[in-house]
């Protein structure tokens, strides 16, 4: 008697059920290493690093983690510096295409903790579009920050939330998650803003539609090394970009 025995496989590298998170560098060489190494040990999670041609040689060890990561670390560079906005979209094209189907923002100063991911995940497989790890959930969970980002940070959240009536505690939060189906029905072309507006701008068109999302409380750690990239320039943007927002959404123009 022959037996015959078929194998079925699945040709994709990429695991369906996945999720990715997106670390955009700027000159974050002392920090990559760890982070890249605390992400990693939680299985279900890859990670894509978009660096902007960093001076500080970021990218070129994060190639040399690729070798000990082989499958699980991968790595986008660009041209030149060109705001966290942009590295992100550019990330969550690359995520989409590969076939993510729940896609992070984190950044890679170790302000964000990745214990707090299958958390956040959880929420995500559940009823959740967008999950956001964040500070002002019960007080102000920040610890090492001066004084005076503190404040910048608190008041612009109520600036936010005052202006637009966007319930969200922490609009301006960098640690957030997504379902696959919530960045498919964004218009990337259509996402203007670069800084801290952006992080605005995607919770802002998110809430507008209508889309379920949970507040995680996380605690905000100030970076130890390296240094943050935060300008007026980007200020600026941010407290005119609600602006722009909220006179959009009345005029319907959201989209
Ligand atoms: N690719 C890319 N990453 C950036 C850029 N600006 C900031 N980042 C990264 O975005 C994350 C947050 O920036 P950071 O300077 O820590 O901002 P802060 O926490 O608001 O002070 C970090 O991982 C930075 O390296 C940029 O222009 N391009
Ligand atoms: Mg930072």
């Amino acid at each position: 008697m022959t037996l015959y025995f078929f194998n079925f496989s699945i040709s994709n590298p990429v695991t369906m059920d996945k999720a990715l998170v997106i670390i955009p560098t700027y000159n974050e060489v002392e920090n990559i290493k760890k982070i890249v190494q605390m992400t990693l040990k939680h299985k279900a999670f890859d990670i894509l690093v978009v660096d902007d041609s960093s001076p500080d040689g970021t990218a070129d060890l994060v190639f040399d983690l690729i070798k000990t990561h082989p499958n699980r670390l991968y790595l986008e560079q660009r041209e030149r510096k060109d705001g966290l906005g942009k590295a992100y979209i550019h990330g969550f094209k690359w995520a989409l295409e590969k076939k993510y189907e729940f896609v992070f923002e984190m950044d890679a100063d170790l302000s964000h903790h990745p214990n707090e991911l299958p958390t956040m995940l959880d929420y995500l497989k559940s009823e959740y579009s967008m999950v956001i790890g964040s500070r002002y959930i019960n007080g102000i969970n920040v610890v090492n920050w001066p004084l005076s980002r503190i404040l910048l940070s608190y008041l612009a959240s109520l600036y936010v939330r005052w202006t637009t009536f966007m319930p969200i505690k922490d609009p301006t939060a960098g640690f957030v998650g997504y379902t696959r189906e919530v960045l498919e029905q964004l218009d990337f072309n259509k996402i203007k803003f670069v800084g801290y507006a952006f992080q605005i701008e995607m919770k802002f068109k998110i809430w507008n539609k209508g889309l379920k999302y949970k507040e995680h409380p996380i605690v905000f750690t100030n970076r130890e090394l390296g240094v943050s990239k935060m300008n007026g320039e980007i200020i600026w943007e941010a407290l005119s970009a609600v602006l722009i927002l909220r006179i959009k959404s009345i005029l319907n123009q959201i989209w």
